[in-house]
């Protein structure tokens, strides 16, 4: 079913206190969740997780999500709502299969919906699709970006009004197939551990928010030693799932390390890095992902992420939010999701 019916309401009441928050929406799965502050109320903007019963591997096939949904609250705490479908996989004339992790944006009265989605070809492209509400219906643009691929992508406006777009996943997000501007299949996901780690990417959008302005750059992350961190350094290293945030006038850099499930960040001097690698966000959750986004609202710092709280299966997950908390040196403090 694709509703956490009755079946899974008992376990997770009788489970709730191991977590330290609960889920946002219960009747939907939900993940990978993209909150932004519009007009003084939070958006959040998920994937909607369902059963389709695609077999578990690596490539992410189980993931098969179909449309969007947007869930709006006016506080942290608030009464949740659900908008119902915003975009649905039908109506982008490109796409394929599997809505991944979406963003939005607003920029002169238009509300922009940023998704990764399979072609034709099952190589993963950001489209992009447009409304004058921000809770939608969106509507798709015929093509995909140009020079768009792999997958999550964060957009982010900062203080000066330019507008980038951060991007890229490994494994089933095939960043790793492009190594160059071709796409190549072949490329095994895992990197060998003495290889610098491959970075996310990042690009300018243009005066329209339809395409990108410049060329697409990789992102350097160093270590604290100042050397690019390797693919070996699994505990630390990109996998997917960026955000970016500026506090007080530095940019901070956050990511799912993937296969050591953590939540970690880096900051840097410019919107597109380099970047240096200071700490864990968040441990891991409940469920093989864990993906974030970070928003300010009245004056306090949340993180909106997600575990599988009420399914217990990795494809089948639930949006979460919690306050993010600093230190008085900027340093983000270490969340643990699952209690002490
Ligand atoms: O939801 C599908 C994929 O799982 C996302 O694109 C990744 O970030 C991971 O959360």
């Amino acid at each position: 079913p694709e509703t956490a019916a009755a079946t899974t309401t008992t376990t997770a009441a009788a489970d709730s206190s191991k977590y330290l928050t609960q889920p946002l929406v219960r009747d939907i799965y939900t993940a990978d969740p993209s909150a932004h502050v519009f007009n003084g109320k939070i958006y959040v903007y998920p994937s909607h997780d369902i059963e389709t019963g695609m077999p578990e591997n690596d490539n992410g096939d189980h993931f098969a999500m179909r449309d969007y949904h947007i869930l709006s609250m006016d506080s942290v705490g608030g009464k949740v709502t659900d908008h119902g479908v915003a975009l649905d996989v039908k109506d982008i004339p490109w796409a394929k299969r599997q809505l991944w992790a979406p963003d939005a944006a607003f920029k002169n009265g238009t509300y922009y919906l940023y998704f990764p989605v399979k072609d034709k070809q099952d190589i993963f492209r950001i489209g992009v699709a447009t409304s004058t509400s921000p809770t939608g219906p969106f509507k798709a643009e015929p093509q995909p970006i140009k020079g768009s691929y792999s997958i999550d992508p964060a957009v982010f406006t900062d203080t000066d009004g330019k507008v980038y777009m951060y991007f890229g996943g490994i494994w089933g997000g095939q960043l790793q197939r492009w190594r160059t501007a071709q796409y190549d299949s072949t490329v095994a996901p895992s990197q060998p551990a003495q290889e610098v780690a491959i970075g996310p990417r990042v690009a300018a959008m243009s005066a329209d928010m339809k395409e990108f302005a410049g060329p697409v750059k990789e992102i350097q992350i160093l270590g604290k030693d100042g050397k690019t961190l390797l693919a070996g350094d699994n505990e630390k290293r990109f996998f997917e799932g960026v955000w970016m945030h500026k506090y007080n006038g530095k940019y901070y850099l956050s990511y799912s390390t993937g296969d050591t499930h953590l939540l970690v960040y880096a900051t840097g001097d410019s919107p597109i890095g380099p970047f240096t690698y200071q700490g864990v966000i968040m441990e891991p959750v409940q469920g093989w992902t864990t993906h974030h986004s970070i928003i300010e609202k009245d004056g306090k710092w949340y993180i909106f992420y997600h575990d599988t709280q009420l399914s217990d299966k990795t494809w089948l997950r639930n949006v979460k939010v919690t306050e993010l908390k600093r230190n008085p040196d900027g340093s983000i403090q270490t969340i643990q999701p699952m209690g002490k």
